[in-house]
């Protein structure tokens, strides 16, 4: 029989050194990739599992797992559409990066009433914080109360937690899992399972998302950009006609819509730097050459988002800037031309 990877679920070999799954020795039990990431924290690979919505055949609970980070993203898949006969559970991951301040029931009830308009229908929608075991028991009710004798599986985007969670799951059953987590988007490449009230549990390989900053950078310089603290915002106060460039990563200009503050969630690690807009961004494309996390040599284009007057919004930059604007704008965004970019309405 194959053996599998601890850490992942890859299955092991000893041929080639640069192909997944590589080990030295076969009575290994993790790949050289989950080794590094282990022990070391550092991951070598550059290739990113492309995994889209897994396969679930049989009538289960899916437990859909979103990351504050990807609310922007919520409406991305019909899921009632991918899995027509099972119930969804919305969690809410990553709440402990939150200010305290972000009323998370309104969240809940905005996300509930978008859903319904598309009518689409989560049987619960529970917030939680993996890392800190914050709520994980309120889930696990929800899940025990919707499970009905079905299997469950955690599904959703990389990186979204679902294999913290998993483990935390695990935890309370005093059930021990091997699964690794971590901020390498696509850690998680085959499915791993424990025993549930009669069924099972099953954390899922995520589901991947174009333009994550993984594919720009090596894991060494995004890995300090990816959020998992609490950030404060910083507000700035800008005038029409500035610009906020971010590291040499991609840059924010506000075009026009008066005097305005906007918020800018991002690491601490991200350099923001405010400036005159220049629409040739010859500035930045200099200042680049001098930034710690800089992406160079790929095509760079212009995005322009109108924003309408008494809305709030969030615009969504990869996976590493929230920037939360209100009211009518013009906003211009210039980045590397394959990186997400989305805007939504705010949710806090
Ligand atoms: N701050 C914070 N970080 C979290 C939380 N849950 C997960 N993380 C971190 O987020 C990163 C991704 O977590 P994983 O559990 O590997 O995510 P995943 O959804 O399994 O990712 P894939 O296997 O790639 O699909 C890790 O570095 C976790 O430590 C949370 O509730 N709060
Ligand atoms: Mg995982």
């Amino acid at each position: 029989m194959l053996k599998r990877c601890s850490g992942c679920g890859v299955v092991l070999q000893d041929a080639n050194e640069t192909k997944p799954g590589y080990v030295k020795d076969l009575n290994h039990d993790l790949c050289l990739d989950c080794f590094n990431l282990k022990h070391y924290s550092k991951v070598n690979s550059v290739t990113i599992h492309t995994g889209d919505m897994p396969q679930i055949k049989e009538e289960a609970l899916i437990v859909y797992v979103l990351s504050v980070n990807h609310l922007n993203l919520r409406l991305k898949y019909r899921l009632d559409r991918h899995f027509p006969n099972s119930p969804v559970i919305l969690v809410i991951n990553h709440i402990d990066t939150l200010e305290p301040s972000v009323n998370l029931n309104r969240m809940i009830e905005r996300i509930r009433q978008e859903a319904n308009k598309l009518q689409m229908k989560f049987v619960d929608v529970v917030p939680v914080s993996a890392l800190q075991d914050k709520y994980v028991d309120v889930l696990m009710a929800s899940i025990e109360h919707h499970q009905k004798q079905r299997n469950v599986y955690l599904v959703g985007f990389q990186n979204s937690g679902k294999s913290l969670l998993f483990k935390r799951i695990a935890s309370h059953l005093n059930i021990e899992t091997t699964v690794l987590s971590g901020k390498k988007p696509g850690l998680t490449l085959a499915d791993f399972e424990i025993p549930f009230n009669q069924n099972k549990l099953v954390d899922t390989p995520g589901i991947y998302l174009p333009g994550s900053i993984a594919s720009f950078l090596p894991y060494d310089s995004y890995k300090d950009l990816i959020i998992e603290t609490r950030v404060k915002p910083k507000i700035y106060q800008l005038n029409e006609q500035q610009s906020l460039f971010f590291g040499g990563i991609f840059a924010v200009s506000y075009l026009d819509g008066g005097f305005k503050g906007i918020a800018c969630y991002a690491s601490p690690a991200m350099q923001i730097h405010r400036t005159k807009y220049d629409p040739t961004y010859e500035k930045f494309n200099q200042l680049q050459t001098t930034m710690k996390h800089t992406i160079i040599g790929v095509n760079f284009i212009k995005q322009t988002y109108r924003l309408q007057p008494n809305l709030a919004y969030e615009l969504a930059i990869s996976d590493v800037a929230m920037i939360h604007i209100k009211g009518k704008a013009t906003i211009e965004v210039y980045l590397p031309e394959t990186m997400r970019v989305t805007l939504e309405e705010a949710l806090y």
